[in-house]
């Protein structure tokens, strides 16, 4: 158990209607008396715990702020320490002096996510919980914030209970059976064994199955704008964004940098990316913009391809389409104020690619929306979104699980020894544990929570 006292400014370092101070750690009330002159004279330690009390910060007698400060006791606190926090102005200047002066009588300054960290050391929340505090923070839209409500409150964590349970229960009769070697394992029992890893592995297929969808609530889909130069990609992004964020003009090669913005189109996180139009340059500078503009679209998680359609059609526009084609993608023919030199079934395109024929100058853009919904929302996002695998980590170590899984279930259908099914039961109960936290390593607990904000 950590024993320091810990402090920062939970509230952000800008100016603000109110600021808070957050201490924690035992002694934290102690030290926050030593600086805090409460308007009625009881001390904070005799003061009731979660009520508010004004008073006077003061550093050797001067005041530097009014201030309220609530007390909150272990273990019922968020971080299941002694914690106080002190509510002065929302002045940059104000906060710091008040952190500082805590600093000075003793706490350490917060790392990064410290806070939290205490809370899942202290066993206030689990690992999953833990990182949904920061998805809470940083949702991009109604929907990604729902989703990480639902794992806060524990959807995710009961959902790998649920299976890890099942898992445990199986192991104890195991090892009971080869403990007492001498009775062997009845056919009703094996069976049984059978049926338990079989509804295990599609508990957690289906669990797997969340991951993608988890990831873009988390991380916002990764969409990008490609096509040759001056066919309307950085048009698109503005139109989109309904501001002008890109330069646009009629000279082909505008755009060079990759300029990326979020978009919340009906509740889906789209990350944009506008990118440098594709073509064979001599231009130095381009060629590195060309060629990030073709990494990014390999990794894109969905692909908007657009083309001009007053220009004859390329070889540039056939690759590009040639890039695209197996992708999540949508085709927008651009232009159609202007005289067409080609038509949509001259691409050749796939049904499952869906082409919409627009003029990003003048027309609406209602029914293109409705197209990129219709495409993203497909198979990707569904409409019940309740305990996801929302980070990488936890749909590696479902992976690792089911592996253990099927390993378990080879090894009882080949009828070898139950002590060898056990090794593989272990496996998957040890890797979906590192999901919740119960078996992982302090290393990657130091990295989750290093990704978190100062105070959080
Ligand atoms: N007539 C007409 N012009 C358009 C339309 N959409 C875009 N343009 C014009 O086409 C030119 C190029 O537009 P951009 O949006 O800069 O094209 P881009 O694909 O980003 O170009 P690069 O960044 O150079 O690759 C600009 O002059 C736009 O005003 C349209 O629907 N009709
Ligand atoms: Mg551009």
């Amino acid at each position: 158990m950590q024993t320091d006292i810990i402090a920062a400014i939970a509230t952000g370092l800008a100016e603000s209607g109110i600021g808070i101070v957050r201490v924690s750690g035992a002694g934290s009330i102690p030290l926050v008396d030593s600086l805090f002159r409460p308007l009625k004279s009881r001390s904070l330690a005799e003061t009731t715990p979660y009520r508010m009390r004004l008073g006077k910060v003061e550093d050797e007698g001067q005041t530097v702020d009014e201030a309220l400060v609530v007390v909150m006791k272990a273990p019922h606190s968020y971080t299941g320490e002694d914690v106080v926090e002190i509510q002065c102005h929302g002045g940059v200047v104000v906060m710091q002096h008040i952190l500082d002066l805590v600093l000075r009588r003793g706490a350490r300054l917060a790392e990064p996510g410290e806070f939290t960290k205490r809370a899942f050391l202290n066993g206030r929340l689990d690992l999953t919980q833990a990182e949904a505090v920061i998805d809470v923070v940083r949702s991009k839209t109604s929907t990604g914030l729902s989703v990480a409500v639902d794992q806060l409150e524990g959807s995710l964590s009961r959902r790998i209970r649920c299976v890890r349970d099942e898992l445990h229960s199986l192991l104890v009769r195991i090892e009971a059976s080869i403990d007492f070697p001498e009775d062997d394992i009845p056919e009703v029992e094996l069976v049984e064994m059978e049926a338990v890893i079989a509804n295990t592995l599609l508990k957690l297929r289906a669990l797997l199955a969340t991951a993608d969808e988890g990831r873009i609530y988390r991380e916002g889909i990764k969409t990008v704008i490609t096509g040759k130069p001056n066919v309307g990609k950085s048009s698109l992004l503005n139109r989109l964004l309904n501001e002008n964020r890109a330069l646009v003009t009629e000279v082909p090669g505008t755009t060079r940098d990759v300029i990326e913005e979020t978009l919340n189109l009906k509740g889906i996180p789209l990350r944009l990316l506008d990118t440098a139009g594709i073509r064979e340059t001599e231009d130095l500078v381009e060629q590195l913009g060309v060629r990030r503009a073709k990494e990014l679209v390999q990794e894109a998680d969905f692909v908007i391809h657009v083309l001009d359609v007053s220009d004859p059609l390329s070889s540039e526009d056939f690759m590009i389409l040639d890039m695209v084609k197996c992708r999540k993608a949508i085709v927008v023919i651009n232009k159609t104020d202007l005289t067409a030199r080609w038509r949509a079934s001259e691409l050749q395109l796939s049904a499952s690619i869906p082409v919409v024929e627009i003029s990003l100058l003048h027309d609406s853009l209602e029914k293109l929306i409705e197209e990129i919904v219709d495409v993203v929302m497909d198979r990707s996002v569904s409409q019940q979104h309740s305990a996801l695998l929302t980070r990488t980590r936890h749909k590696q170590a479902v992976e690792k699980s089911l592996e253990d899984l099927e390993q378990a279930r080879a090894t009882l259908d080949e009828g070898l020894p139950v002590d060898l099914i056990s090794i593989g039961i272990q496996g998957a109960l040890e890797n979906l544990g590192e999901i919740v936290g119960e078996t992982i390593r302090d290393t990657v607990i130091d990295e989750i929570f290093s990704q978190f904000c100062i105070g959080k």
